[in-house]
């Protein structure tokens, strides 16, 4: 096996069973292009820095990794036969392609944007259990499902949180949600949480007549502990399990999977700790690897941000490809370089992140694209008319924020989510409705910062 650049191949067509992947390469000024593109692919498959004479290992050269397209600013296209890979594994994969090759000297920068998985990859995940038209079934809803997070995030013992989800629950709420950080805390013990909780949620669902549930996040230090919490779930007829899946890793994610056949829930992921790796335009993974091997390792919501709309960065064009790439069953390839582009006679540059390839999904479902962060009740028709109703909406201040309380501020995300179906102007929801009417006089009609 020989140096860096022969690992670059431009003849080469890749197979239908090759996994692609989709990179940007920058280059430091020293390096020799070829050669850095070369060793991404070298260091991501069977390669290292020196030279290794493989002539005794047939089977080396053979899965070797190739560089079989190069384009403007730096994007490389790799072809990895699928022997690279151990089939259903998401970290052992992730430690090719997503692995070593960051901190390489021969790059400056690299960005993992995305991947194309072959059929003979995707064939060994199950994808989600019940998915987005499970999750809507289970509601009996046409319309968004309604989520909320008590704010303070953390802080409130077990009972002063089940009191609020309750109060939510009564407002109009389909889904109490813990916190990312709200996980098992001395003020605020698991156990307790469920079981106060699920009391709460029967009565809720008595008094109102609606389904109710709850995303308990059982995001915990190990496996172990991670089924003790889903059991417990389960025992309280919960059908949802909530997983921080960047902080606990895919290894816990795919774990959840299983136990979430075992236990009959469903799973809400959370993706805190994303922006650390897909904020970069040059460098780290993308969000839409996170979502892709989110839906693949069988997730049954997800965040993927709200359209521009929220506290968090995330434009409408990332978020709606990101939705597309959740809920679609084949995902069309769009080319978003880094370039100025003349629109209108103005120099726009395109998002990068949004490069990517094409994906058929097979058997696997579509899941939940779930909008949070930084919403209350009035900017739901923007949420709603950019991404559409097969969503989840979660408000956390924008419901508990409410200069009335939580009750108050559950009724109004309700009202506004009825009457978008409805179709009644905006306008005249806040005319009718006090709840309404006080959170439009308390935040306005502009997004928060
Ligand atoms: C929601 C909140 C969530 C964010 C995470 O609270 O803090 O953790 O949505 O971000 P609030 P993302 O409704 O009070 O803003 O959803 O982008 O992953
Ligand atoms: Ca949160």
């Amino acid at each position: 096996m020989g140096n860096y650049t022969d690992f670059v191949d431009l003849s080469y067509q890749p197979s239908e069973s090759d996994l692609i992947a989709s990179f940007r390469v920058s280059v430091p000024a020293w390096e020799n292009p070829r050669r850095a593109y070369g060793a991404v692919a070298a260091e991501s498959s069977v390669g290292t820095w020196t030279k290794l004479d493989v002539s005794r290992y047939p089977r080396v050269k053979k899965i070797a990794a190739r560089v079989y397209s190069i384009e403007r600013g730096g994007w490389i296209k790799i072809a990895y036969p699928i022997e690279n890979f151990e089939p259903g594994s998401i970290p052992q994969l992730l430690s090719s392609i997503a692995g070593n090759v960051f901190a390489m000297r021969a790059v400056r920068a690299l960005r993992l944007q995305d991947v194309q998985f072959p059929r003979e990859y995707v064939k060994h995940f199950k994808g989600p259990r019940l998915g987005l038209r499970g999750v809507k079934r289970l509601f009996k809803v046409k319309r968004p499902i309604l989520i909320t997070v008590p704010k303070p995030k953390i802080g409130m013992t077990w009972k002063e949180h089940a009191r609020t989800g309750y109060a939510a629950w009564l407002g109009g709420v389909d889904l109490l949600k813990d916190d990312e950080n709200l996980t098992n805390q001395s003020f605020n013990k698991f156990r307790l949480r469920v079981r106060e909780a699920f009391k709460l949620r029967d009565r809720a669902e008595r008094e109102t007549g609606e389904k109710k549930s709850y995303l308990v996040n059982i995001t915990a230090p190990t496996a172990k502990e991670l089924e003790k919490r889903a059991r417990l779930v389960a025992e309280h007829d919960g059908e949802y399990a909530m997983l921080d899946i960047i902080t606990a890793g895919w290894m816990a994610t795919q774990t959840l999977r299983e136990l979430a056949d075992d236990y009959k829930l469903a799973i809400h992921a959370h993706r805190a700790m994303h922006a650390a790796f897909t904020r970069p335009k040059r460098h780290g993974m993308s969000m839409i690897m996170v979502a892709k091997l989110a839906r693949l390792a069988g997730v049954d919501q997800l965040h993927i941000g709200t359209a521009g709309l929220g506290k968090m960065e995330g434009g409408q064009k990332l978020v709606l490809k990101l939705e597309e790439e959740v809920t679609e069953t084949r995902v069309q390839e769009s080319v978003h370089e880094d370039v100025q582009q003349h629109v209108e006679g103005a120099r726009v540059p395109e998002d990068p992140r949004l490069h990517t390839l094409p994906q058929d999904w097979y058997h696997i479902k579509p899941l939940l694209p779930v909008a949070s962060g930084g919403l209350h009740p009035l900017l739901l028709y923007g949420v709603l008319d950019k991404m559409g109703v097969n969503i989840g909406v979660q408000l956390g201040g924008g419901i508990h924020g409410h200069p009335k309380g939580t009750y108050a501020g559950a009724i109004a995300a309700r009202s506004v989510l009825d009457a978008y179906m409805q179709e009644k102007p905006l306008e005249e929801v806040i005319q009718e409705v006090p709840e309404v009417r006080e959170a439009y006089e308390y935040w306005g009609l502009k997004r928060v910062r």
